[in-house]
């Protein structure tokens, strides 16, 4: 058993810490990281810059890194080739450069001790550090093998420590953005088109001629390309559908707003799927030509009438038929775009396909103006020993469960981490890169059982987020603006490569993430995984493997290659084969069948809230990306804290006003430990309350961020797992209003 592993705040920092590390000059090779930028040569005269890619959001846009005479880096700009970007930084790309200013990033490396009965942190060098870390890792592993490791991980950190764990003999590796985010779509995608979604998203929205988001709300939703390209369809007058209880700023660029009734969505995609079959405005050609299972589904949404969806989303019936004409009406050039963050009521997936079955019935799966067919340039892997097999992975600890999970499963992972876990596929060591989890996994009760459970918890971070807190070891990662990492080669409409590359040496004792991995390489016996000294040389080993170089990187940033995989889009009447069971795209899904699920999407009534409760729900703003820019000096300054929209119906009925703080309850009296500031708006339904997700941060060293708004993932209690693939639905929690602070008696 681990022991109780209080949450320190990193600003209780012990006094008596070793003292730091050398510079991370010496250690890093400094000639590799400035060899080579413009002129290949860093001058103190000139203002230089330095190729890179975003890590404020998981778009990537590819941008320059300014430098001035000094070598401090003043500003990062988009760089033109990118079509991630079309040279153009959304306000938290431009702003990422708060990031490598911010005073309050993690500086050195810290050990857990406790002194006199008190545990706290204690500053560490990089050896010490590294050191604690292996014997921990080879001791937790002596005792119940390598498996027994997880790693939870978002962005870049986790390519190279991946690259270790599996070097070490651990697959079980998770990241919150599959079953915190987009999992249930690319289950549901490629159920029916054997094709998954992926990232970015292949929606052609720079040609279509109808737009319809279903909570998906872009332009809060900064996805940086997405956004131009419907900025543009707008200006070319494509028409936009929105279905959203709130009036997003989406809405407001619509013809259509179609404010459902939360949870219901379901209700209203039968309904647009049996107007479609039953006014007979489907694709009658790409239909019988590419999918399966028609007669099956005309038959299972007979009776799912506009008037029957009225009756459950509140929306009009002629409103739905008139929608549903219009995208007909556009189609193949519609596109009824499958979301991003859809794991809301626990049967995402059904929802997803629905959504997929309707793109299929527009006949807007390869054609220009729906989705297109997508490509990446496939980048050869450095030479290194095989990865040993790991005796058992993520997929044996889910026992059966959700077998449709294309990826790991962060909160399977989690569970396996309980007491009551299986003690076969028992996880006791964790680490932790580039995730916060106790503000990002709904349901915090089992992440506290979890932390208390393990043996050992080591986080990479670059900040002292709530994470932190519960680590045994620290190792603070320098900024994306101050490293090399993996190229980025992301499916687009051409193959791309990208480069991003140091511009600054790593500022106080952080060090990259590579360079963790291969030290902690080193001293478990696995340095030949990583058989050279800077990473600069796998990127250049490499780049030369497909014709270009770093040398070349460093001065254009990106590269653009020749597609191979054919055209865009399908030519009229081509065979094509989907990898499906029946090679067609399923309407009917046959695999869902197979093990027991619906094989058509059904609607299913969720929960509403109690008298006195509403709706919790959440989304994006476009200065911030969840909590890892809360804190951030530049956006701060945009945006500081959220807001609680709320009806003025319901601010009448409890004597609200704007600027009022107040704090929130759910519906299992779980309560916000900060207040929120309330915004009356006429943009959100009465039954529900909206705010901003990543603010509410307890963490005092945070300085900007501390108390600044609550934390919606608190109130997440009641999480409806999605059985398909085990994706966390978050919407259904109810909170009510509480003008007095809860905590006040513990406090005072
Ligand atoms: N309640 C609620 N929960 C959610 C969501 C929601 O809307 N509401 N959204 C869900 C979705 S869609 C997603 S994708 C996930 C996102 O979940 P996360 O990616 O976990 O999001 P963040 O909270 O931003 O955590 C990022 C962490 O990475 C650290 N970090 C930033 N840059 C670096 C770096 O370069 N190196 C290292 N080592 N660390 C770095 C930050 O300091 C921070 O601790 O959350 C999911 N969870
Ligand atoms: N600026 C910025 N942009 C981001 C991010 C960020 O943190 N900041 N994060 C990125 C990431 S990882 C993701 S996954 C995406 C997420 O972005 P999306 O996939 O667009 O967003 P969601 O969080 O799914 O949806 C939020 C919207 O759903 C609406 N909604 C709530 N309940 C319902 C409902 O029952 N039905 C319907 N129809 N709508 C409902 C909300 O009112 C809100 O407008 O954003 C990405 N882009
Ligand atoms: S969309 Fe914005 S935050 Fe995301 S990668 Fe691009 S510039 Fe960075
Ligand atoms: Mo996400």
């Amino acid at each position: 058993m681990g022991t109780r592993r209080d949450f320190i705040k990193i600003s209780a920092l012990g006094t008596a810490g070793i003292a730091a590390a050398g510079s991370a000059f010496s250690m890093l090779g400094r000639s590799a990281l400035f060899a080579a930028g413009n002129d290949g040569q860093r001058s103190v005269h000139a203002v230089k810059r330095y190729p890179t890619y975003c890590e404020v959001c998981f778009w990537k846009c590819a941008g320059w890194t300014y430098t001035d005479r000094a070598g401090k880096i003043r500003k990062v700009v988009g760089n033109s080739r990118d079509p991630h970007c079309n040279g153009r930084l959304c306000p938290r790309g431009t702003g990422g450069i708060g990031m490598y200013h911010d005073k309050d990033r993690l500086k050195t490396p810290l050990i857990r001790v406790t002194k006199n009965g008190k545990q706290t942190f204690v500053r560490a060098t990089w050896t010490e550090a590294l050191d604690h870390v292996a014997e921990k890792m080879q001791e937790i592993s002596g005792k119940y093998g390598p498996e027994s490791f997880a790693m939870f991980n978002h962005g870049s950190p986790g390519k190279h420590l991946g690259h270790l764990y599996k070097a070490f003999g651990s697959t079980n590796i998770t990241a919150p953005s599959y079953a915190q985010c987009r999992g249930p779509r690319e289950a549901g995608f490629a159920a029916t088109f054997g094709m998954s979604v992926g990232s970015p998203e292949p929606t052609d929205i720079r040609d279509t001629r109808c737009l319809v988001l279903i909570g998906s709300h872009l332009g809060e939703n900064m996805h940086n390309s997405q956004v131009q390209e419907m900025a543009d369809a707008i200006d070319n007058g494509a028409t936009i559908i929105t279905v959203d209880p709130r009036f997003s700023t989406a809405a407001s660029k619509s013809k259509h707003w179609l404010p459902i009734k939360p949870a219901t969505d379901m209700a209203l995609l039968l309904a647009w799927i049996h107007v479609l079959i039953y006014e007979a405005l489907y694709d009658k050609d790409y239909v019988q030509r590419y999918t399966f299972g028609l007669e099956q589904l005309k038959e299972h949404v007979k009776e799912m009438t506009p008037e029957w969806a009225y009756g459950i989303t509140t929306l009009k019936p002629g409103q739905i038929r008139q929608t549903a004409r219009e995208m007909a009406q556009a189609s193949p050039a519609t596109i009824v775009h499958p979301g991003r963050h859809v794991t809301w009521y626990g049967d995402d997936t059904q929802r997803s396909r629905a959504i997929a079955i309707l793109n299929a019935l527009l006949g807007s799966w390869g054609r220009r103006g729906g989705f297109y067919f997508k490509e990446q340039v496939s980048v050869p892997s450095y030479p290194h020993p095989p990865y040993p097999k790991p005796r058992w992975s993520w997929k044996e600890a889910l026992n059966g469960k959700y077998p449709f999970a294309g990826s790991s499963v962060s909160n399977a992972l989690i569970d396996a981490s309980l007491p009551e876990a299986d003690e076969k596929y028992r996880i006791r060591g964790w680490m932790v890169a580039g995730t916060n989890l106790p503000l990002t996994m709904p349901g915090v009760d089992s992440l506290d059982r979890a932390f208390n459970a393990l043996e050992f918890i080591t986080v990479v971070d670059t900040m002292p987020m709530e994470i932190t807190g519960y680590a045994d070891v620290v190792l603070p990662e320098c900024t994306y603006l101050e490293r090399y990492d993996d190229l980025r080669t992301s499916p687009f409409r051409e193959p791309f490569l990208a480069l991003r590359m140091p511009a600054s040496e790593p500022l106080y004792d952080s060090k990259p993430a590579w360079w963790i991995a291969k030290e902690l390489g080193k001293r478990l016996g696995l340095s030949s995984y990583f058989d050279y000294e800077d990473f600069s040389e796998v990127l250049d080993w490499q780049l030369k493997q497909m014709g270009s170089s770093l040398e070349e990187m460093q001065k254009i940033g990106v590269k653009k290659f020749p597609r191979k995989s054919g055209s865009l889009y399908l030519s009229p009447g081509e065979d094509f084969s989907f990898n499906t069971n029946t090679g067609k795209i399923e309407l009917y899904a046959t695999d869902f069948a197979r093990q027991g699920f619906d094989p058509m999407p059904v609607y299913n009534k969720h929960p509403d809230p109690e008298q006195g409760y509403y709706r919790l729900i959440y989304g994006r703003t476009p200065a911030h990306t969840f909590s890892r820019t809360a804190n951030n000096p530049n956006l701060t300054d945009i945006k500081g804290e959220n807001l609680l929209w709320v009806n003025p119906k319901v601010a009448k009925l409890w004597d609200l006003h704007a600027g009022d703080l107040v704090w929130l309850k759910n519906q299992n009296d779980v309560t916000t430990e900060f207040p929120i500031k309330v915004r009356v708006t006429e943009r959100i339904r009465w039954d529900s309350i909206y705010m901003v997700h990543g603010f509410g941060h307890s963490d005092k060293k945070l300085s900007r961020a501390y108390g600044k708004g609550a934390n919606d993932s608190r109130l997440i209690t009641d999480v409806r797992i999605d059985p398909l693939m085990g994706g966390t639905g978050m919407r259904g929690n109810f909170v009510t209003f509480l003008k007095e602070d809860p905590g006040k008696e513990v406090k005072s």
